[in-house]
């Protein structure tokens, strides 16, 4: 406990909850002391020696003296390798059955007495004492995994090996990923805790780990990108450290991470080529992201703390009154009675259904936040007891109910490790449903259980049945928000098949994209919480997470209208567009800041509005190709090593680029460029990449840059038949960005298909200059009519 845990826990005390906090920290804490297994004397071991191998289809065994490796490289080029007997399954990560191996992939011995598996897109090389190497097909080194190192208990009653890996990389590489990490993108030198955290109450840059964590990392280098996922759930810590090159003719140094892991199988998968393909390899391993529903793709307001529905009303009347576009309202934990989820509180908020069909009329969807843990004795608690044979809630090494504190009080935790307990806590949706939400919130879901000292979560003995293997809190905790959205999300499915749910969750895993997507939980109302907003979602899309977004404001604080509208400015341009805010904290909505925020806030949310189209594309090939909306501005030049260092600019999509301002007082800002010519769409001038330009950022608008010959699908003025072959009669446009002068261009466009589950149909569009004139063609080579212009 540190010096203001300390002080915080002796205030708690003097209250009803602090002091059922600190029964239930003193009762996890005596949980683990019974429940865990002491490990004892523990014996170190490595590899040893290779003494034999036994091929299989695309690749084989490799005997060493003392432990088993198996590596296998995968149709489509993903290679897989496991430890004494780990195998790719089970996994939490993993979608299906996984992919099958690549049977033209043989084991050949090497020529330095080690073995190799050569496939068409890589090369795993297995060493004589167990390294293991990724390499190019030709030849160059990506990644080089040191013999790992076990730990076991002596007494083998008493758990199971505690691992180490030493991996190096090339000396120019950049590491990037492990999850939602607030000091990212580029992950510099330092320790990276793999363990689901609520960092409590506001968090900046330097705040480690946070709710939504992963081992996974992509990593950028010269000769190649590649990612790498050791799939195992425990509790780890990643250490990095950035390679040098060396001056001169000296030695560079490569990059290292080593990853320290509490226990679990210690396999790995890595994905190799261009950053695109190796999201598409990860997306297809671990599964296509869920679209979410086209409505999710425009602005929302929530806040905690919205005192009744009239105040809700209130709300929506006002940003109706003043025209300004609005999507969604989200309630928080305050429309629950007695904090209580699954439960309204109908004083406050009578007839919820009312409101949902009085605010669905002005096309504002209603959100509800989910909370995990239940009041014990709630009528949730008394069904929940009655699923399976034992109930449905988390339980310690004596079978007893796992207590924590939460809001509604004394609570008790589903375990949605297993599968009944998903399908009972699916179900409750319905109520929701009844309700009239239109879209779920998860909350608390690391899983948090108040408390004064130790770890804010369940105790590490408790148990989990994790699809009926039986394990601890351990292997558990990090996939516990990961099994309650597969709940919601199945149970969504099964309520109303026609419909895309929409959830979007604070905790989760690997594979998270299957169900929904997350947010940045409770960032500081801050600069630096601005900044730690862009990198979470920049560093969740790179892990295959896709849709995200921070609180617009900051959670916990009172933004100056200047922060507020340089947040509501990057928001715009990030998935999930979304005001919200602590009940403390100050008020969100856009006229709360004076008359010119207010005016500035108008042309943001127009603009949002305007670009919904290019997002639902954006969504539908996120779920096609598995590349996120929001990319670094490497993504499509890995090799430009100055795109890999800039943190504060984005590509959105293919066509545009975005710099929002990220510091206080700043008025213009430099940009660096990628290859090619980006037009800046406030003034229509070009410029050439690569390199650097400064531009003009004054409060009302941040740099947007247009990649020339790109094609975007906008809203447009001029809805209906009017809108010629461009429009398509559903109000959607295509905006051209002039290629150079001899050059071509083109892009594609997905429609939003209907609130179900259909793929929607691609369009492909290819632009060219044709004498004076920008000639935009369909596949069939129609030159499509209507069509923006812009850059010439
Ligand atoms: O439900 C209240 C808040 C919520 O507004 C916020 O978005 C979550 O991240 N919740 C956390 C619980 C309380 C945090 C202090």
């Amino acid at each position: 406990m540190n010096g203001r845990d300390l002080v915080r826990a002796v205030k708690d005390i003097g209250t009803a909850r602090g002091r059922r906090a600190w029964l239930s920290a003193w009762r996890h804490r005596r949980a683990d002391a019974v429940g865990l297994p002491r490990r004892g004397a523990e014996r170190a071991r490595v590899p040893g020696l290779l003494t034999g191998t036994q091929p299989l289809p695309g690749g084989g065994v490799l005997r060493f003296a003392r432990a088993e490796l198996v590596v296998r490289v995968m149709a489509g080029g993903a290679v897989f390798w496991g430890w004494d007997g780990a195998g790719p399954l089970p996994s939490y990560a993993v979608a299906g059955s996984g992919p099958e191996p690549d049977p033209r992939a043989v084991l050949e011995p090497d020529t330095e007495g080690g073995w190799r598996v050569v496939s068409e897109r890589v090369t795993v090389a297995v060493s004589r004492n167990g390294a293991v190497e990724v390499r190019t097909p030709g030849g160059t080194v990506l990644r080089r995994e040191s013999p790992p190192r076990w730990w076991e208990p002596v007494d083998p009653r008493m758990g199971g090996a505690r691992w180490a890996v030493r991996s190096e990389v090339p000396a120019d590489a950049r590491f990037f990923g492990l999850g939602g990490r607030a000091a990212g993108p580029r992950l510099r030198d330092g320790a990276y805790r793999l363990w689901n955290t609520d960092p409590k109450g506001g968090f900046g840059p330097g705040d480690d780990p946070l709710y939504l964590t992963m081992p996974v990392q992509l990593v950028v280098a010269d000769a190649g990108t590649h990612l790498a996922f050791h799939d195992n759930s425990w509790d780890g810590r990643v250490l990095l450290r950035e390679g040098e090159e060396g001056a001169g003719s000296g030695p560079d140094r490569p990059g290292a991470s080593e990853m320290r892991m509490e226990g679990g199988p210690l396999r790995c998968w890595v994905l190799v080529g261009t950053p695109a393909r190796v999201l598409q390899g990860w997306s297809g391993l671990t599964g296509a992201a869920a679209v979410p529903p086209e409505w999710a793709l425009g602005y929302q307001h929530a806040r905690w703390g919205f005192g009744s529905a009239d105040e809700v009303r209130r709300v929506v009347a006002a940003y109706a009154a003043r025209g300004f576009p609005l999507s969604a309202v989200h309630l928080d934990i305050d429309h629950y009675d007695g904090h209580r989820a699954f439960t309204v509180d109908e004083e406050k908020f009578p007839d919820l259904p009312l409101l949902a069909g009085e605010l669905g009329e002005a096309g504002v969807r209603l959100v509800s936040i989910v909370d995990p843990a239940v009041k014990v004795g709630d009528a949730v608690h008394v069904s929940g007891r009655a699923v399976g044979a034992g109930g449905a809630f988390v339980r310690d090494a004596a079978g007893r109910e796992v207590r924590g504190e939460v809001w509604p009080g004394e609570c008790a935790y589903p375990d949605f490790t297993d599968p009944q307990v998903r399908e009972w806590w699916g179900g409750l949706y319905g109520e929701r449903l009844a309700q009239g939400f239109a879209g779920f919130w998860h909350d608390m879901n690391e899983p948090v259980s108040f408390k004064p000292f130790g770890d804010a979560t369940l105790p590490r003995s408790a148990r989990h049945a994790l699809e009926g293997a039986g394990g601890d809190h351990r292997e558990g905790h990090n996939v516990y928000a990961l099994t309650m959205a597969r709940a919601g999300w199945e149970g969504l499915v099964r309520l109303r098949p026609d419909e895309r749910p929409f959830l979007f969750s604070r905790s989760g895993w690997a594979g998270m994209q299957r169900y929904g997507g997350s947010w940045s939980g409770d960032v500081e109302t801050s600069w630096e919480g601005l900044r730690a907003s862009l990198a979470l979602v920049l560093g969740l899309g790179l892990c295959g997470v896709p849709y995200s977004g921070p609180d617009v404001g900051g959670f916990n604080g009172s933004p100056s209208p200047e922060l507020y509208v340089r947040w509501l400015q990057l928001g715009a341009y990030l998935p999930l567009f979304r005001t919200h805010s602590a009940i403390w904290a100050g008020r969100r909505e856009p006229w709360e800041f004076g008359p010119e925020a207010e005016e500035q806030a108008r042309a943001v949310l127009a603009e949002r509005e305007r670009l919904r189209p290019y997002f639902v594309t954006l969504a539908h090939l996120a779920r096609r190709t598995g590349a996120p909306y929001v990319r670094p501005l490497w993504w499509g030049a890995p090799e430009e090593r100055g795109l890999r260092d800039c943190e504060d600019a984005f590509l959105l999509g293919d066509a545009l680029l975005v710099a929002p301002v990220l510091e206080c007082g700043a008025d213009r800002r430099a940009v660096r460029l990628p290859r090619g010519r980006w037009y800046d769409t406030a003034t229509g001038a070009a410029h050439e990449g690569p390199g650097q330009i400064l531009l003009d950022a004054p409060r009302g608008r941040i740099p947007v840059l247009a990649r020339a010959g790109s094609v975007l699908a906008v809203r447009g003025g001029r809805a209906g038949a009017d809108a010629g072959a461009g429009g398509c009669g559903d109000g959607v446009e295509l905006e051209v960005w002039a290629p150079a002068r001899g050059r071509t261009g083109g892009g594609v466009v997905i429609r939003d298909p209907g609130p179900g589950f259909e793929a929607g149909v691609v369009e492909r569009y290819t632009v060219r200059w044709v004498g004076d004139a920008v000639v935009v063609e369909d596949e069939a080579g129609e030159v499509v009519r209507g069509v923006r212009v812009r850059g010439v």
